[in-house]
């Protein structure tokens, strides 16, 4: 049954951390850490908005608890990039504060750090795990901080809803889908989202993944392929070599967990009408069937128009009605961020979506006192225009195939 969305009034957990946009992949690198900040900073200046969420600090994940998905010894190897600061800090307080007596809680790191320390040669681990051995996962200082604090909003954002604290949480410092247990992929190397859908799962007996990153949501995907619990659904541009190349429509799942993961792969340039249509209609039947007890969405603001890696051509406006059209559902709703490589219309997209979370349709120019105003300059408007002359390359005849194909998979979980 689709409920009605009967109040805007929500509880929204908001969860940020001002180290998050100091993190730097690289120059050259399009994942850029200062997208998060850009957002913060118009979700504060934007009227009302701040004041009517429950703010949360992010904190650092700790090793245990990214080992509840990750390989053990991925983990410790990642957490050899830790920050400098950090490391200093460590050495200096066990060297001289305690006369060689290192205190309860910084002996976990302490022992990392004198590990990686003595081992130089992480050359060969570097190729096993691939970091730092391509341009998409490169290591930077404090690598293993950013990761903690994606991880550590994640999680906790299952517990705000868990102990019912927020009806929805935020943490647009999350949503890496690319990560596996032991393996970093496309700009992720810690999964996040699997890491608080397993947390949800230690209470709730379904969860939905729904995926709106131009990319293939495959590290989410892939952690629950076998399982009936946990539905992922992803849109994403699919062909010609596009990353990760993974996502056809008939991936389905295996075992028990035969049609709980839903594809729906697109050609470049797609604009707000078909694709809301589409989505509403995979969405509802995926509702409908799976009757999810929560739902976490990646957000990925890649698939907006104008992207520097996306070809997709959505509005912010339409990206937006995703997530209304998800929290009409009534159920509890969990966003996470994700791609989105034109960072100006990342922060646009994700102020704007913290702001229809709580019921409040935004649409003001940049604020003049914003930190990062001159980041906009050329357009201060929230909203940039539709980009008309794009080619949709998606024939009718072909999303409707798709939505036939899906709801077919689909019926096989009707009882
Ligand atoms: O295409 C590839 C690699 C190169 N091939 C051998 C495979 N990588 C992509 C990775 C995209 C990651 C998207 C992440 C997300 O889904 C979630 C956070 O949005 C890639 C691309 C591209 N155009 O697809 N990497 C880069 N561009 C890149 C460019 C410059 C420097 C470093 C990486
Ligand atoms: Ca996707
Ligand atoms: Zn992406």
């Amino acid at each position: 049954m689709i409920q009605a969305d009967s109040d805007s009034s929500r509880r929204v957990a908001y969860f940020y951390n001002r180290l998050i946009g100091k993190f730097h992949y690289g120059k050259e690198h399009p994942m850029k850490p200062k997208r998060i900040a850009m957002a913060h900073s118009l979700i504060v200046n934007f009227g009302q908005l701040y004041r009517s969420l429950d703010v949360y600090l992010i904190r650092e994940a700790q090793l245990e608890e990214l080992k509840k998905f990750h390989d053990p010894e991925y983990v410790t190897y990642l957490s050899q990039y830790m920050s400098d600061n950090k490391v200093n800090f460590v050495k200096e307080y066990c060297s001289t504060n305690n006369d060689g007596v290192i205190p309860e809680n910084l002996l976990e790191e302490y022992r990392l750090i004198t590990k990686w320390s003595q081992n130089k040669n992480t050359k060969n681990l570097n190729a096993e795990y691939k970091v730092g051995d391509s341009a998409d996962n490169p290591t930077f200082s404090g690598l293993f901080s950013y990761c903690q604090f994606s991880a550590g909003a994640s999680i906790d954002c299952a517990h705000t809803i868990l102990t019912g604290q927020a009806d929805i949480a935020i943490n647009w410092s999350g949503g890496l889908h690319h990560a596996k247990k032991k393996e970093a992929a496309g700009f992720c190397y810690i999964n996040d989202i699997v890491l608080c859908i397993l947390e949800l799962l230690r209470i709730y007996v379904r969860v939905l993944y729904v995926d709106i990153d131009c990319h293939h949501g495959d590290g989410v995907e892939e952690a629950f392929y076998l399982t009936n619990r946990v539905m992922t659904l992803s849109f994403h541009q699919y062909g010609d070599d596009f990353f990760p190349g993974t996502g056809q429509l008939n991936s389905v799942g295996l075992g028990v967990g035969r049609y709980y993961a839903v594809n729906v792969p697109l050609k470049p340039g797609i604009s707000d009408g078909p694709y809301l249509d589409l989505f509403k209609k995979v969405t509802s039947r995926v509702m409908e069937t799976f009757r999810p007890d929560c739902v976490v969405v990646q957000c990925g603001a890649d698939s907006l128009s104008l992207d520097r890696l996306g070809a997709l051509n959505l509005s912010i406006k339409g990206h937006g009605q995703c997530i209304t059209y998800m929290k009409q559902f009534g159920v509890p709703l969990i966003l996470l961020g994700g791609g989105g490589y034109t960072i100006q219309n990342v922060s646009r997209c994700w102020a704007y979506e913290t702001g229809l979370c709580l019921g409040q349709n935004i649409d003001e120019p940049i604020p003049t006192n914003d930190v990062y105003y001159k980041n906009y300059s050329g357009d201060y408007h929230l909203h940039f225009p539709i980009q008309e002359h794009v080619e949709n390359k998606n024939k009718a005849e072909d999303l409707n195939k798709i939505v036939s194909q899906v709801y077919d998979h689909l019926k096989n979980l009707e009882n």
